[in-house]
């Protein structure tokens, strides 16, 4: 990949941000800012070296979709980033803490994709191309230091993307407006909501993801996942915690966090 018109170097931010990833590492954001358009560049780089690993793409994750999101990291405009099969995590399984640097947890709501997405949808179409839906939680992980980064730092991490839990998928899609959400840290709520806050309606993601989608050029194919964003902030992982969260008639999703050894 050449160099940027601002002389960054993107591949070599790639293969910092990719590094850091699997070394568990923390790095700092680069000193020079790059545009948005190089951010997203340096992540399908980033994404292109998991995909040489093996890993096989699963869907796309919609980042800063509710208030609380972008109010907690002090960002004010939707992001995307892409998900890999290397990052799913088992319903009612236990997370491995050494697989992270300073991971935290946050609430969501997941579509499962019956028809390739390859132009931008209206609202009136977004269920026709749908098979399902679950609760979910999304495992984040910056890179940067201390979690903290700017909006094209976020992008080229692939928006902090590190491990996703889904619950039972159901094809109900009646009841996804203004649902309660509810996160539990050992059965105390750390974090209460409604699915309200993305974008309105989770539905809302599926329309903006085919706009992002079909703006870049892409598609995505039948029998993807999409994450909707998180309906609240996101908390801190730490060891030994039991971690669920309910949304309304979508049902639950859960996972134990190992102790460190
Ligand atoms: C960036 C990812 C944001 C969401 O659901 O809003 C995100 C971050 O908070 O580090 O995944
Ligand atoms: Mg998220």
């Amino acid at each position: 990949m050449s160099l940027g018109t601002n002389n960054i170097d993107l591949q070599a931010q790639a293969v910092a941000l990719d590094s850091a990833a699997r070394e568990r590492r923390e790095i700092d954001p680069p000193q020079q800012a790059c545009t948005l358009a190089q951010a997203y560049q340096i992540q399908r780089a980033s994404i292109a070296r998991r995909h040489q690993r093996g890993e096989q793409p699963i869907g796309i994750k919609l980042g800063f979709t509710s208030r609380a999101k972008m109010v907690q990291m002090d960002v004010d405009s939707l992001i995307w980033g892409w998900l890999t099969d290397a990052m799913l995590r088992a319903d009612g399984g236990t997370l491995d803490l050494s697989d992270f640097i300073h991971p935290r947890v946050e609430p969501e709501v997941c579509f499962l994709t019956r028809r390739v997405i390859d132009r931008s949808l209206t609202m009136l179409e977004a269920v026709a191309y749908l098979e399902a839906v679950a609760p979910a939680m999304e495992i984040i992980d910056s890179r940067y230091r201390n979690f903290k980064f700017a909006l094209e730092d976020v992008v080229a991490d692939n928006c902090s993307s590190a491990a996703l839990v889904t619950g039972a998928f159901s094809d109900d899609f009646r009841n996804l407006v203004n649902r309660g959400v509810a996160m539990r840290f050992n059965g105390h709520a750390v974090q209460l909501g409604s699915t309200g806050a993305i974008l309105g309606n989770p539905l809302r993601s599926i329309v903006q993801a085919s706009q992002l989608l079909s703006q870049a050029e892409m598609s995505l194919p039948a029998g993807s996942l999409i994450m909707a964003g998180a309906a609240t902030a996101a908390e801190t992982l730490t060891p030994g915690l039991h971690v669920a969260t309910e949304i309304g008639a979508l049902g639950r999703v859960e996972f134990f966090v190992g102790q460190l050894p």
